[in-house]
């Protein structure tokens, strides 16, 4: 909490001074970011980029407000397994096993899929293949949380694609399960140089959203979980009455569909969906955080912010490396169509000689 503090404390005395677009461009340019990322890539290459994913996104959550938190999952999967590359984003019938067919990623919505292919269509057609499905799912997640409530930020761009699959095995090692402990999370966080804030403002993300039975019923059977509310209990046997029952709930009770702090009112209502999020009120190293995001919207934006620029710098690939798929789905050497096209092209030049 030591080093959030001071920055905090300058972002309140900044807020009565300055007018709010200055504000964010403080947060902003006080942020690490690594080299080959910058806060203005795409200004000449496709400078209306982030306008059209916002554009496009307002219509997706009018129609839909649940993808939201559909997109900002599938941007920490994305960023957790083998960095911010895309590599959630590939299917992999075609090509062997990706991450999408790992266990974890069983419940991750087959929409959001489609919204960032949807997404890649229109910002490729405005400006050609410069944008890569990396950055696109970065800036969509970005416009998930501001759409559903939660604060605006700039995202450092110039993320490549990734020309590797994430192996099952990656993808179990790099996501921790619900049933972990917060031990688990911060061992496990640390390995990415995240500390104890960091795991608590990024456990944040589940103030929307919602979870399967399976992901919290060892809290319910065969024994009760004693750090849970009786109540709260009740409902959730109601909802998932044995094991196995594929049913789903909120996972933030008291505003489900919104971008807010009342995550941490439920944890300190012991009213947290899973294991990993209501343990974050019970060990003594995260509880004040907990607490101090609960009593203070701004503080929990700020450090979520901060942190979520940090995870959206994981193990990027820049400059030469990886590339700019023109299907998110698939890598370009993998493309049948790009393939083809390029014999198109190349008998056209065969032609013209
Ligand atoms: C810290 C470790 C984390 C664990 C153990 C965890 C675990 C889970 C699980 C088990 C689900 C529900 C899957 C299901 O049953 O359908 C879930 C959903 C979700 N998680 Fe996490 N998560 C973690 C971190 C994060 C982070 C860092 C973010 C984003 C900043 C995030 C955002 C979400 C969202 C938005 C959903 C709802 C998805 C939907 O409604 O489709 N989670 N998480
Ligand atoms: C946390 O979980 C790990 C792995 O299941 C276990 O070994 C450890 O004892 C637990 N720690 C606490 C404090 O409960
Ligand atoms: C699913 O949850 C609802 C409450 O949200 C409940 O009425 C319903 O019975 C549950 N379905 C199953 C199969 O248990
Ligand atoms: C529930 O599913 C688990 C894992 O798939 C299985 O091991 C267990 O036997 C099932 N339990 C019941 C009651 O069907
Ligand atoms: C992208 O690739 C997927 C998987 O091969 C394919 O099903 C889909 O039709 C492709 N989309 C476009 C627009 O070419
Ligand atoms: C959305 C998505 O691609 N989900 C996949 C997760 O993995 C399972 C296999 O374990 C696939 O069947 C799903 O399609």
């Amino acid at each position: 909490m030591d080093h959030v503090a001071p920055s905090f404390t300058f972002l309140l005395i900044s807020s009565l001074l300055l007018a709010p677009y200055f504000l964010a461009t403080e947060a902003q340019t006080s942020a690490h970011i690594v080299s080959g990322l910058s806060w203005t890539y795409y200004k000449s290459k496709c400078p209306k980029v982030e306008s059209i994913i916002r554009k496009h996104l307002k219509k997706v959550f009018r129609e839909d407000n649940g993808q939201a938190a559909g997109l900002l999952r599938l941007h920490f999967h994305d960023c957790f397994v083998q960095g911010c590359d895309g590599s959630v984003l590939l299917d992999g019938s075609a090509s062997g096993p990706s991450e999408q067919e790992a266990p974890p990623n069983l419940s991750l919505r087959a929409e959001a899929f489609e919204i960032i292919n949807d997404l890649r269509e229109l910002v490729h057609e405005e400006c050609g293949r410069v944008v890569s499905c990396a950055d696109i799912l970065a800036l969509a997640a970005r416009d998930s949380v501001y759409l559903s409530g939660g604060p605006d930020y700039d995202v450092p761009l110039g993320r490549r694609d990734g020309l590797s699959f994430a192996t099952q095995t990656a993808t179990l090692d790099n996501l921790p399960p619900p049933t972990a402990n917060t031990s688990t999370l911060l061992t496990s966080l640390a390995t990415k140089n995240f500390d104890a804030t960091d795991v608590v403002a990024l456990s944040g993300g589940h103030t929307i959203g919602i979870g399967h039975c399976t992901s919290f019923e060892e809290r319910l059977y065969p024994n009760q979980d004693s750090t849970m509310d009786k109540k709260f209990a009740k409902k959730l046997k109601i909802i998932c009455p044995t094991t196995n029952v594929t049913n789903t709930t909120v996972l933030d009770i008291r505003s489900p569909k919104k971008f807010d702090n009342k995550y941490y009112v439920n944890l300190m209502n012991r009213e947290g969906l899973f294991t990993s999020d209501q343990d974050l009120y019970t060990d003594e190293r995260t509880r004040d955080i907990v607490t101090s995001f609960a009593e203070d919207e701004t503080l929990f934006f700020d450090n979520f912010v901060n942190s979520m620029i940090k995870m959206g710098q994981l193990s990027v690939l820049t400059g030469k490396r990886g590339e700019i798929r023109a299907n998110c789905s698939v890598r370009n050497s993998d493309n049948e169509y790009l393939v083809s096209v390029v014999e198109d092209e190349v008998e056209e030049t065969r032609s013209e000689l």
